[in-house]
C-alpha cells in the first residue's frame, strides 16, 4: 500500500495534485481561497438556502445532494433526475454570495493538463458542490467510488480526492483527521460494503494527519483514506459551514467532479 512521504500540507501544483491522487502526501491547502467578505456572504446565503437534514438526531445540514445516498435504495435514473434541482439549490447560494465551485474548478484547471469538468453518465452531469453546516461529529468513513459505486462512470477512476472550502469555522473543535490507510475491503461480488461508521481497527497504529478547517481556506485530501470530523463548539449563532465535492482521476487523466 502507498504511504505518505511527507507529513506537511502542500500547495496546489500539478505535481502535488498527482502526489495526492497517488496518496504520497496527506493534504493540499489553498490558503485565502476567499476573502473574509466572501466567507461571510457565503455563510449567510447558506443559512437562507434550502437546507436539509439527514435525520433528526444528528444536526448535519446540507444543501444539494450526495450521490452515495442513492447507491443502495435508488436507481441511477432517479439519481440523475434529481441532479438539476440540487444544482439549482446551490446555484441560489452562489447567486447571493460567490461561486466557490467555479473558482475551485478554475484553480484545478490552471494546474492540470487534462480536462476538469463535472462527472457525467451518458452525457448527463452529476451534481457537485454540497454545502454542509454542522458542529456535530462525522463518523469514520471512506469515500471511494470504485467500491462504493462500481456501476457508475465514477467507478472507473483510479484516484479520489475531496476538496472543502470553509466559509465559517467553529470556536473550537471541528478538525478533520485523515488516516493513511487506503481502503481495500474484501468485496463480495454484487454487494456494496458499508463505508460509514467503520471499525477502529482500520486506524490503529496508522499515521494520521489532522487539519484545521480555517475559514477562507480550501483543503484537499485523498478520501480513500478513512477520515472523521471531531465535534466542536460553535460561535454564537454560528456553525462549521463548508462546500465541497470529490474529484476523481479518470483512465484518460481527465478530472471529474461530483458530490
Ligand atoms: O469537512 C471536512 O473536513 C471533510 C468532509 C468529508 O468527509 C469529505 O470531504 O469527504
Ligand atoms: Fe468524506
Amino acid at each position: 500500500m502507498t504511504t505518505w512521504t511527507s507529513d506537511q500540507e502542500h500547495e496546489l501544483t500539478q505535481e502535488n495534485l498527482r502526489l495526492l491522487f497517488d496518496n504520497k502526501i496527506p493534504a493540499i491547502r489553498i490558503p485565502q481561497f476567499a476573502t473574509r467578505q466572501e466567507c461571510e456572504a457565503f455563510a449567510a446565503a447558506a443559512s437562507q438556502g434550502n437546507m436539509q437534514y439527514y435525520n433528526v438526531s444528528e444536526r448535519i445540514g446540507f444543501i444539494g445532494m450526495a450521490q452515495y445516498q442513492y447507491r443502495w435504495t435508488k436507481t441511477k435514473e432517479e439519481f440523475l433526475a434529481d441532479v438539476p434541482k440540487a444544482q439549482a439549490d446551490v446555484d441560489e447560494v452562489f447567486a447571493r454570495s460567490f461561486n466557490p465551485l467555479r473558482r475551485l474548478m478554475d484553480r484545478l484547471q490552471d494546474v492540470w493538463p487534462e480536462a476538469v469538468d463535472f462527472a457525467r453518465e451518458d452525457g448527463r452531469p452529476y451534481f457537485a458542490g454540497i454545502v454542509r453546516s454542522t458542529s456535530d461529529k462525522i463518523d469514520l468513513h471512506v469515500d471511494w467510488a470504485p467500491v462504493n459505486s462500481p456501476d457508475y462512470s465514477i467507478g472507473r477512476i483510479d484516484g479520489q480526492v475531496g476538496w472543502n472550502f470553509f466559509a465559517e469555522e467553529l470556536q473550537s473543535g471541528g478538525h478533520t483527521t485523515v488516516y493513511n490507510s487506503p481502503w481495500n475491503p474484501q468485496v463480495t461480488p454484487g454487494e456494496i460494503p458499508k463505508s460509514y461508521g467503520l471499525d477502529r481497527s482500520l486506524t490503529e497504529g496508522v499515521p494520521a494527519h489532522v487539519y484545521r478547517p480555517t475559514a477562507g481556506d480550501v483543503v484537499i485530501f485523498n478520501t480513500r483514506n478513512p477520515h472523521e470530523i471531531a465535534p466542536g463548539v460553535a460561535k454564537p449563532g454560528g456553525s462549521r459551514v463548508s462546500i465541497g465535492s470529490f474529484v476523481g482521476r479518470m483512465p484518460d487523466r481527465s478530472l471529474v467532479l461530483w458530490a
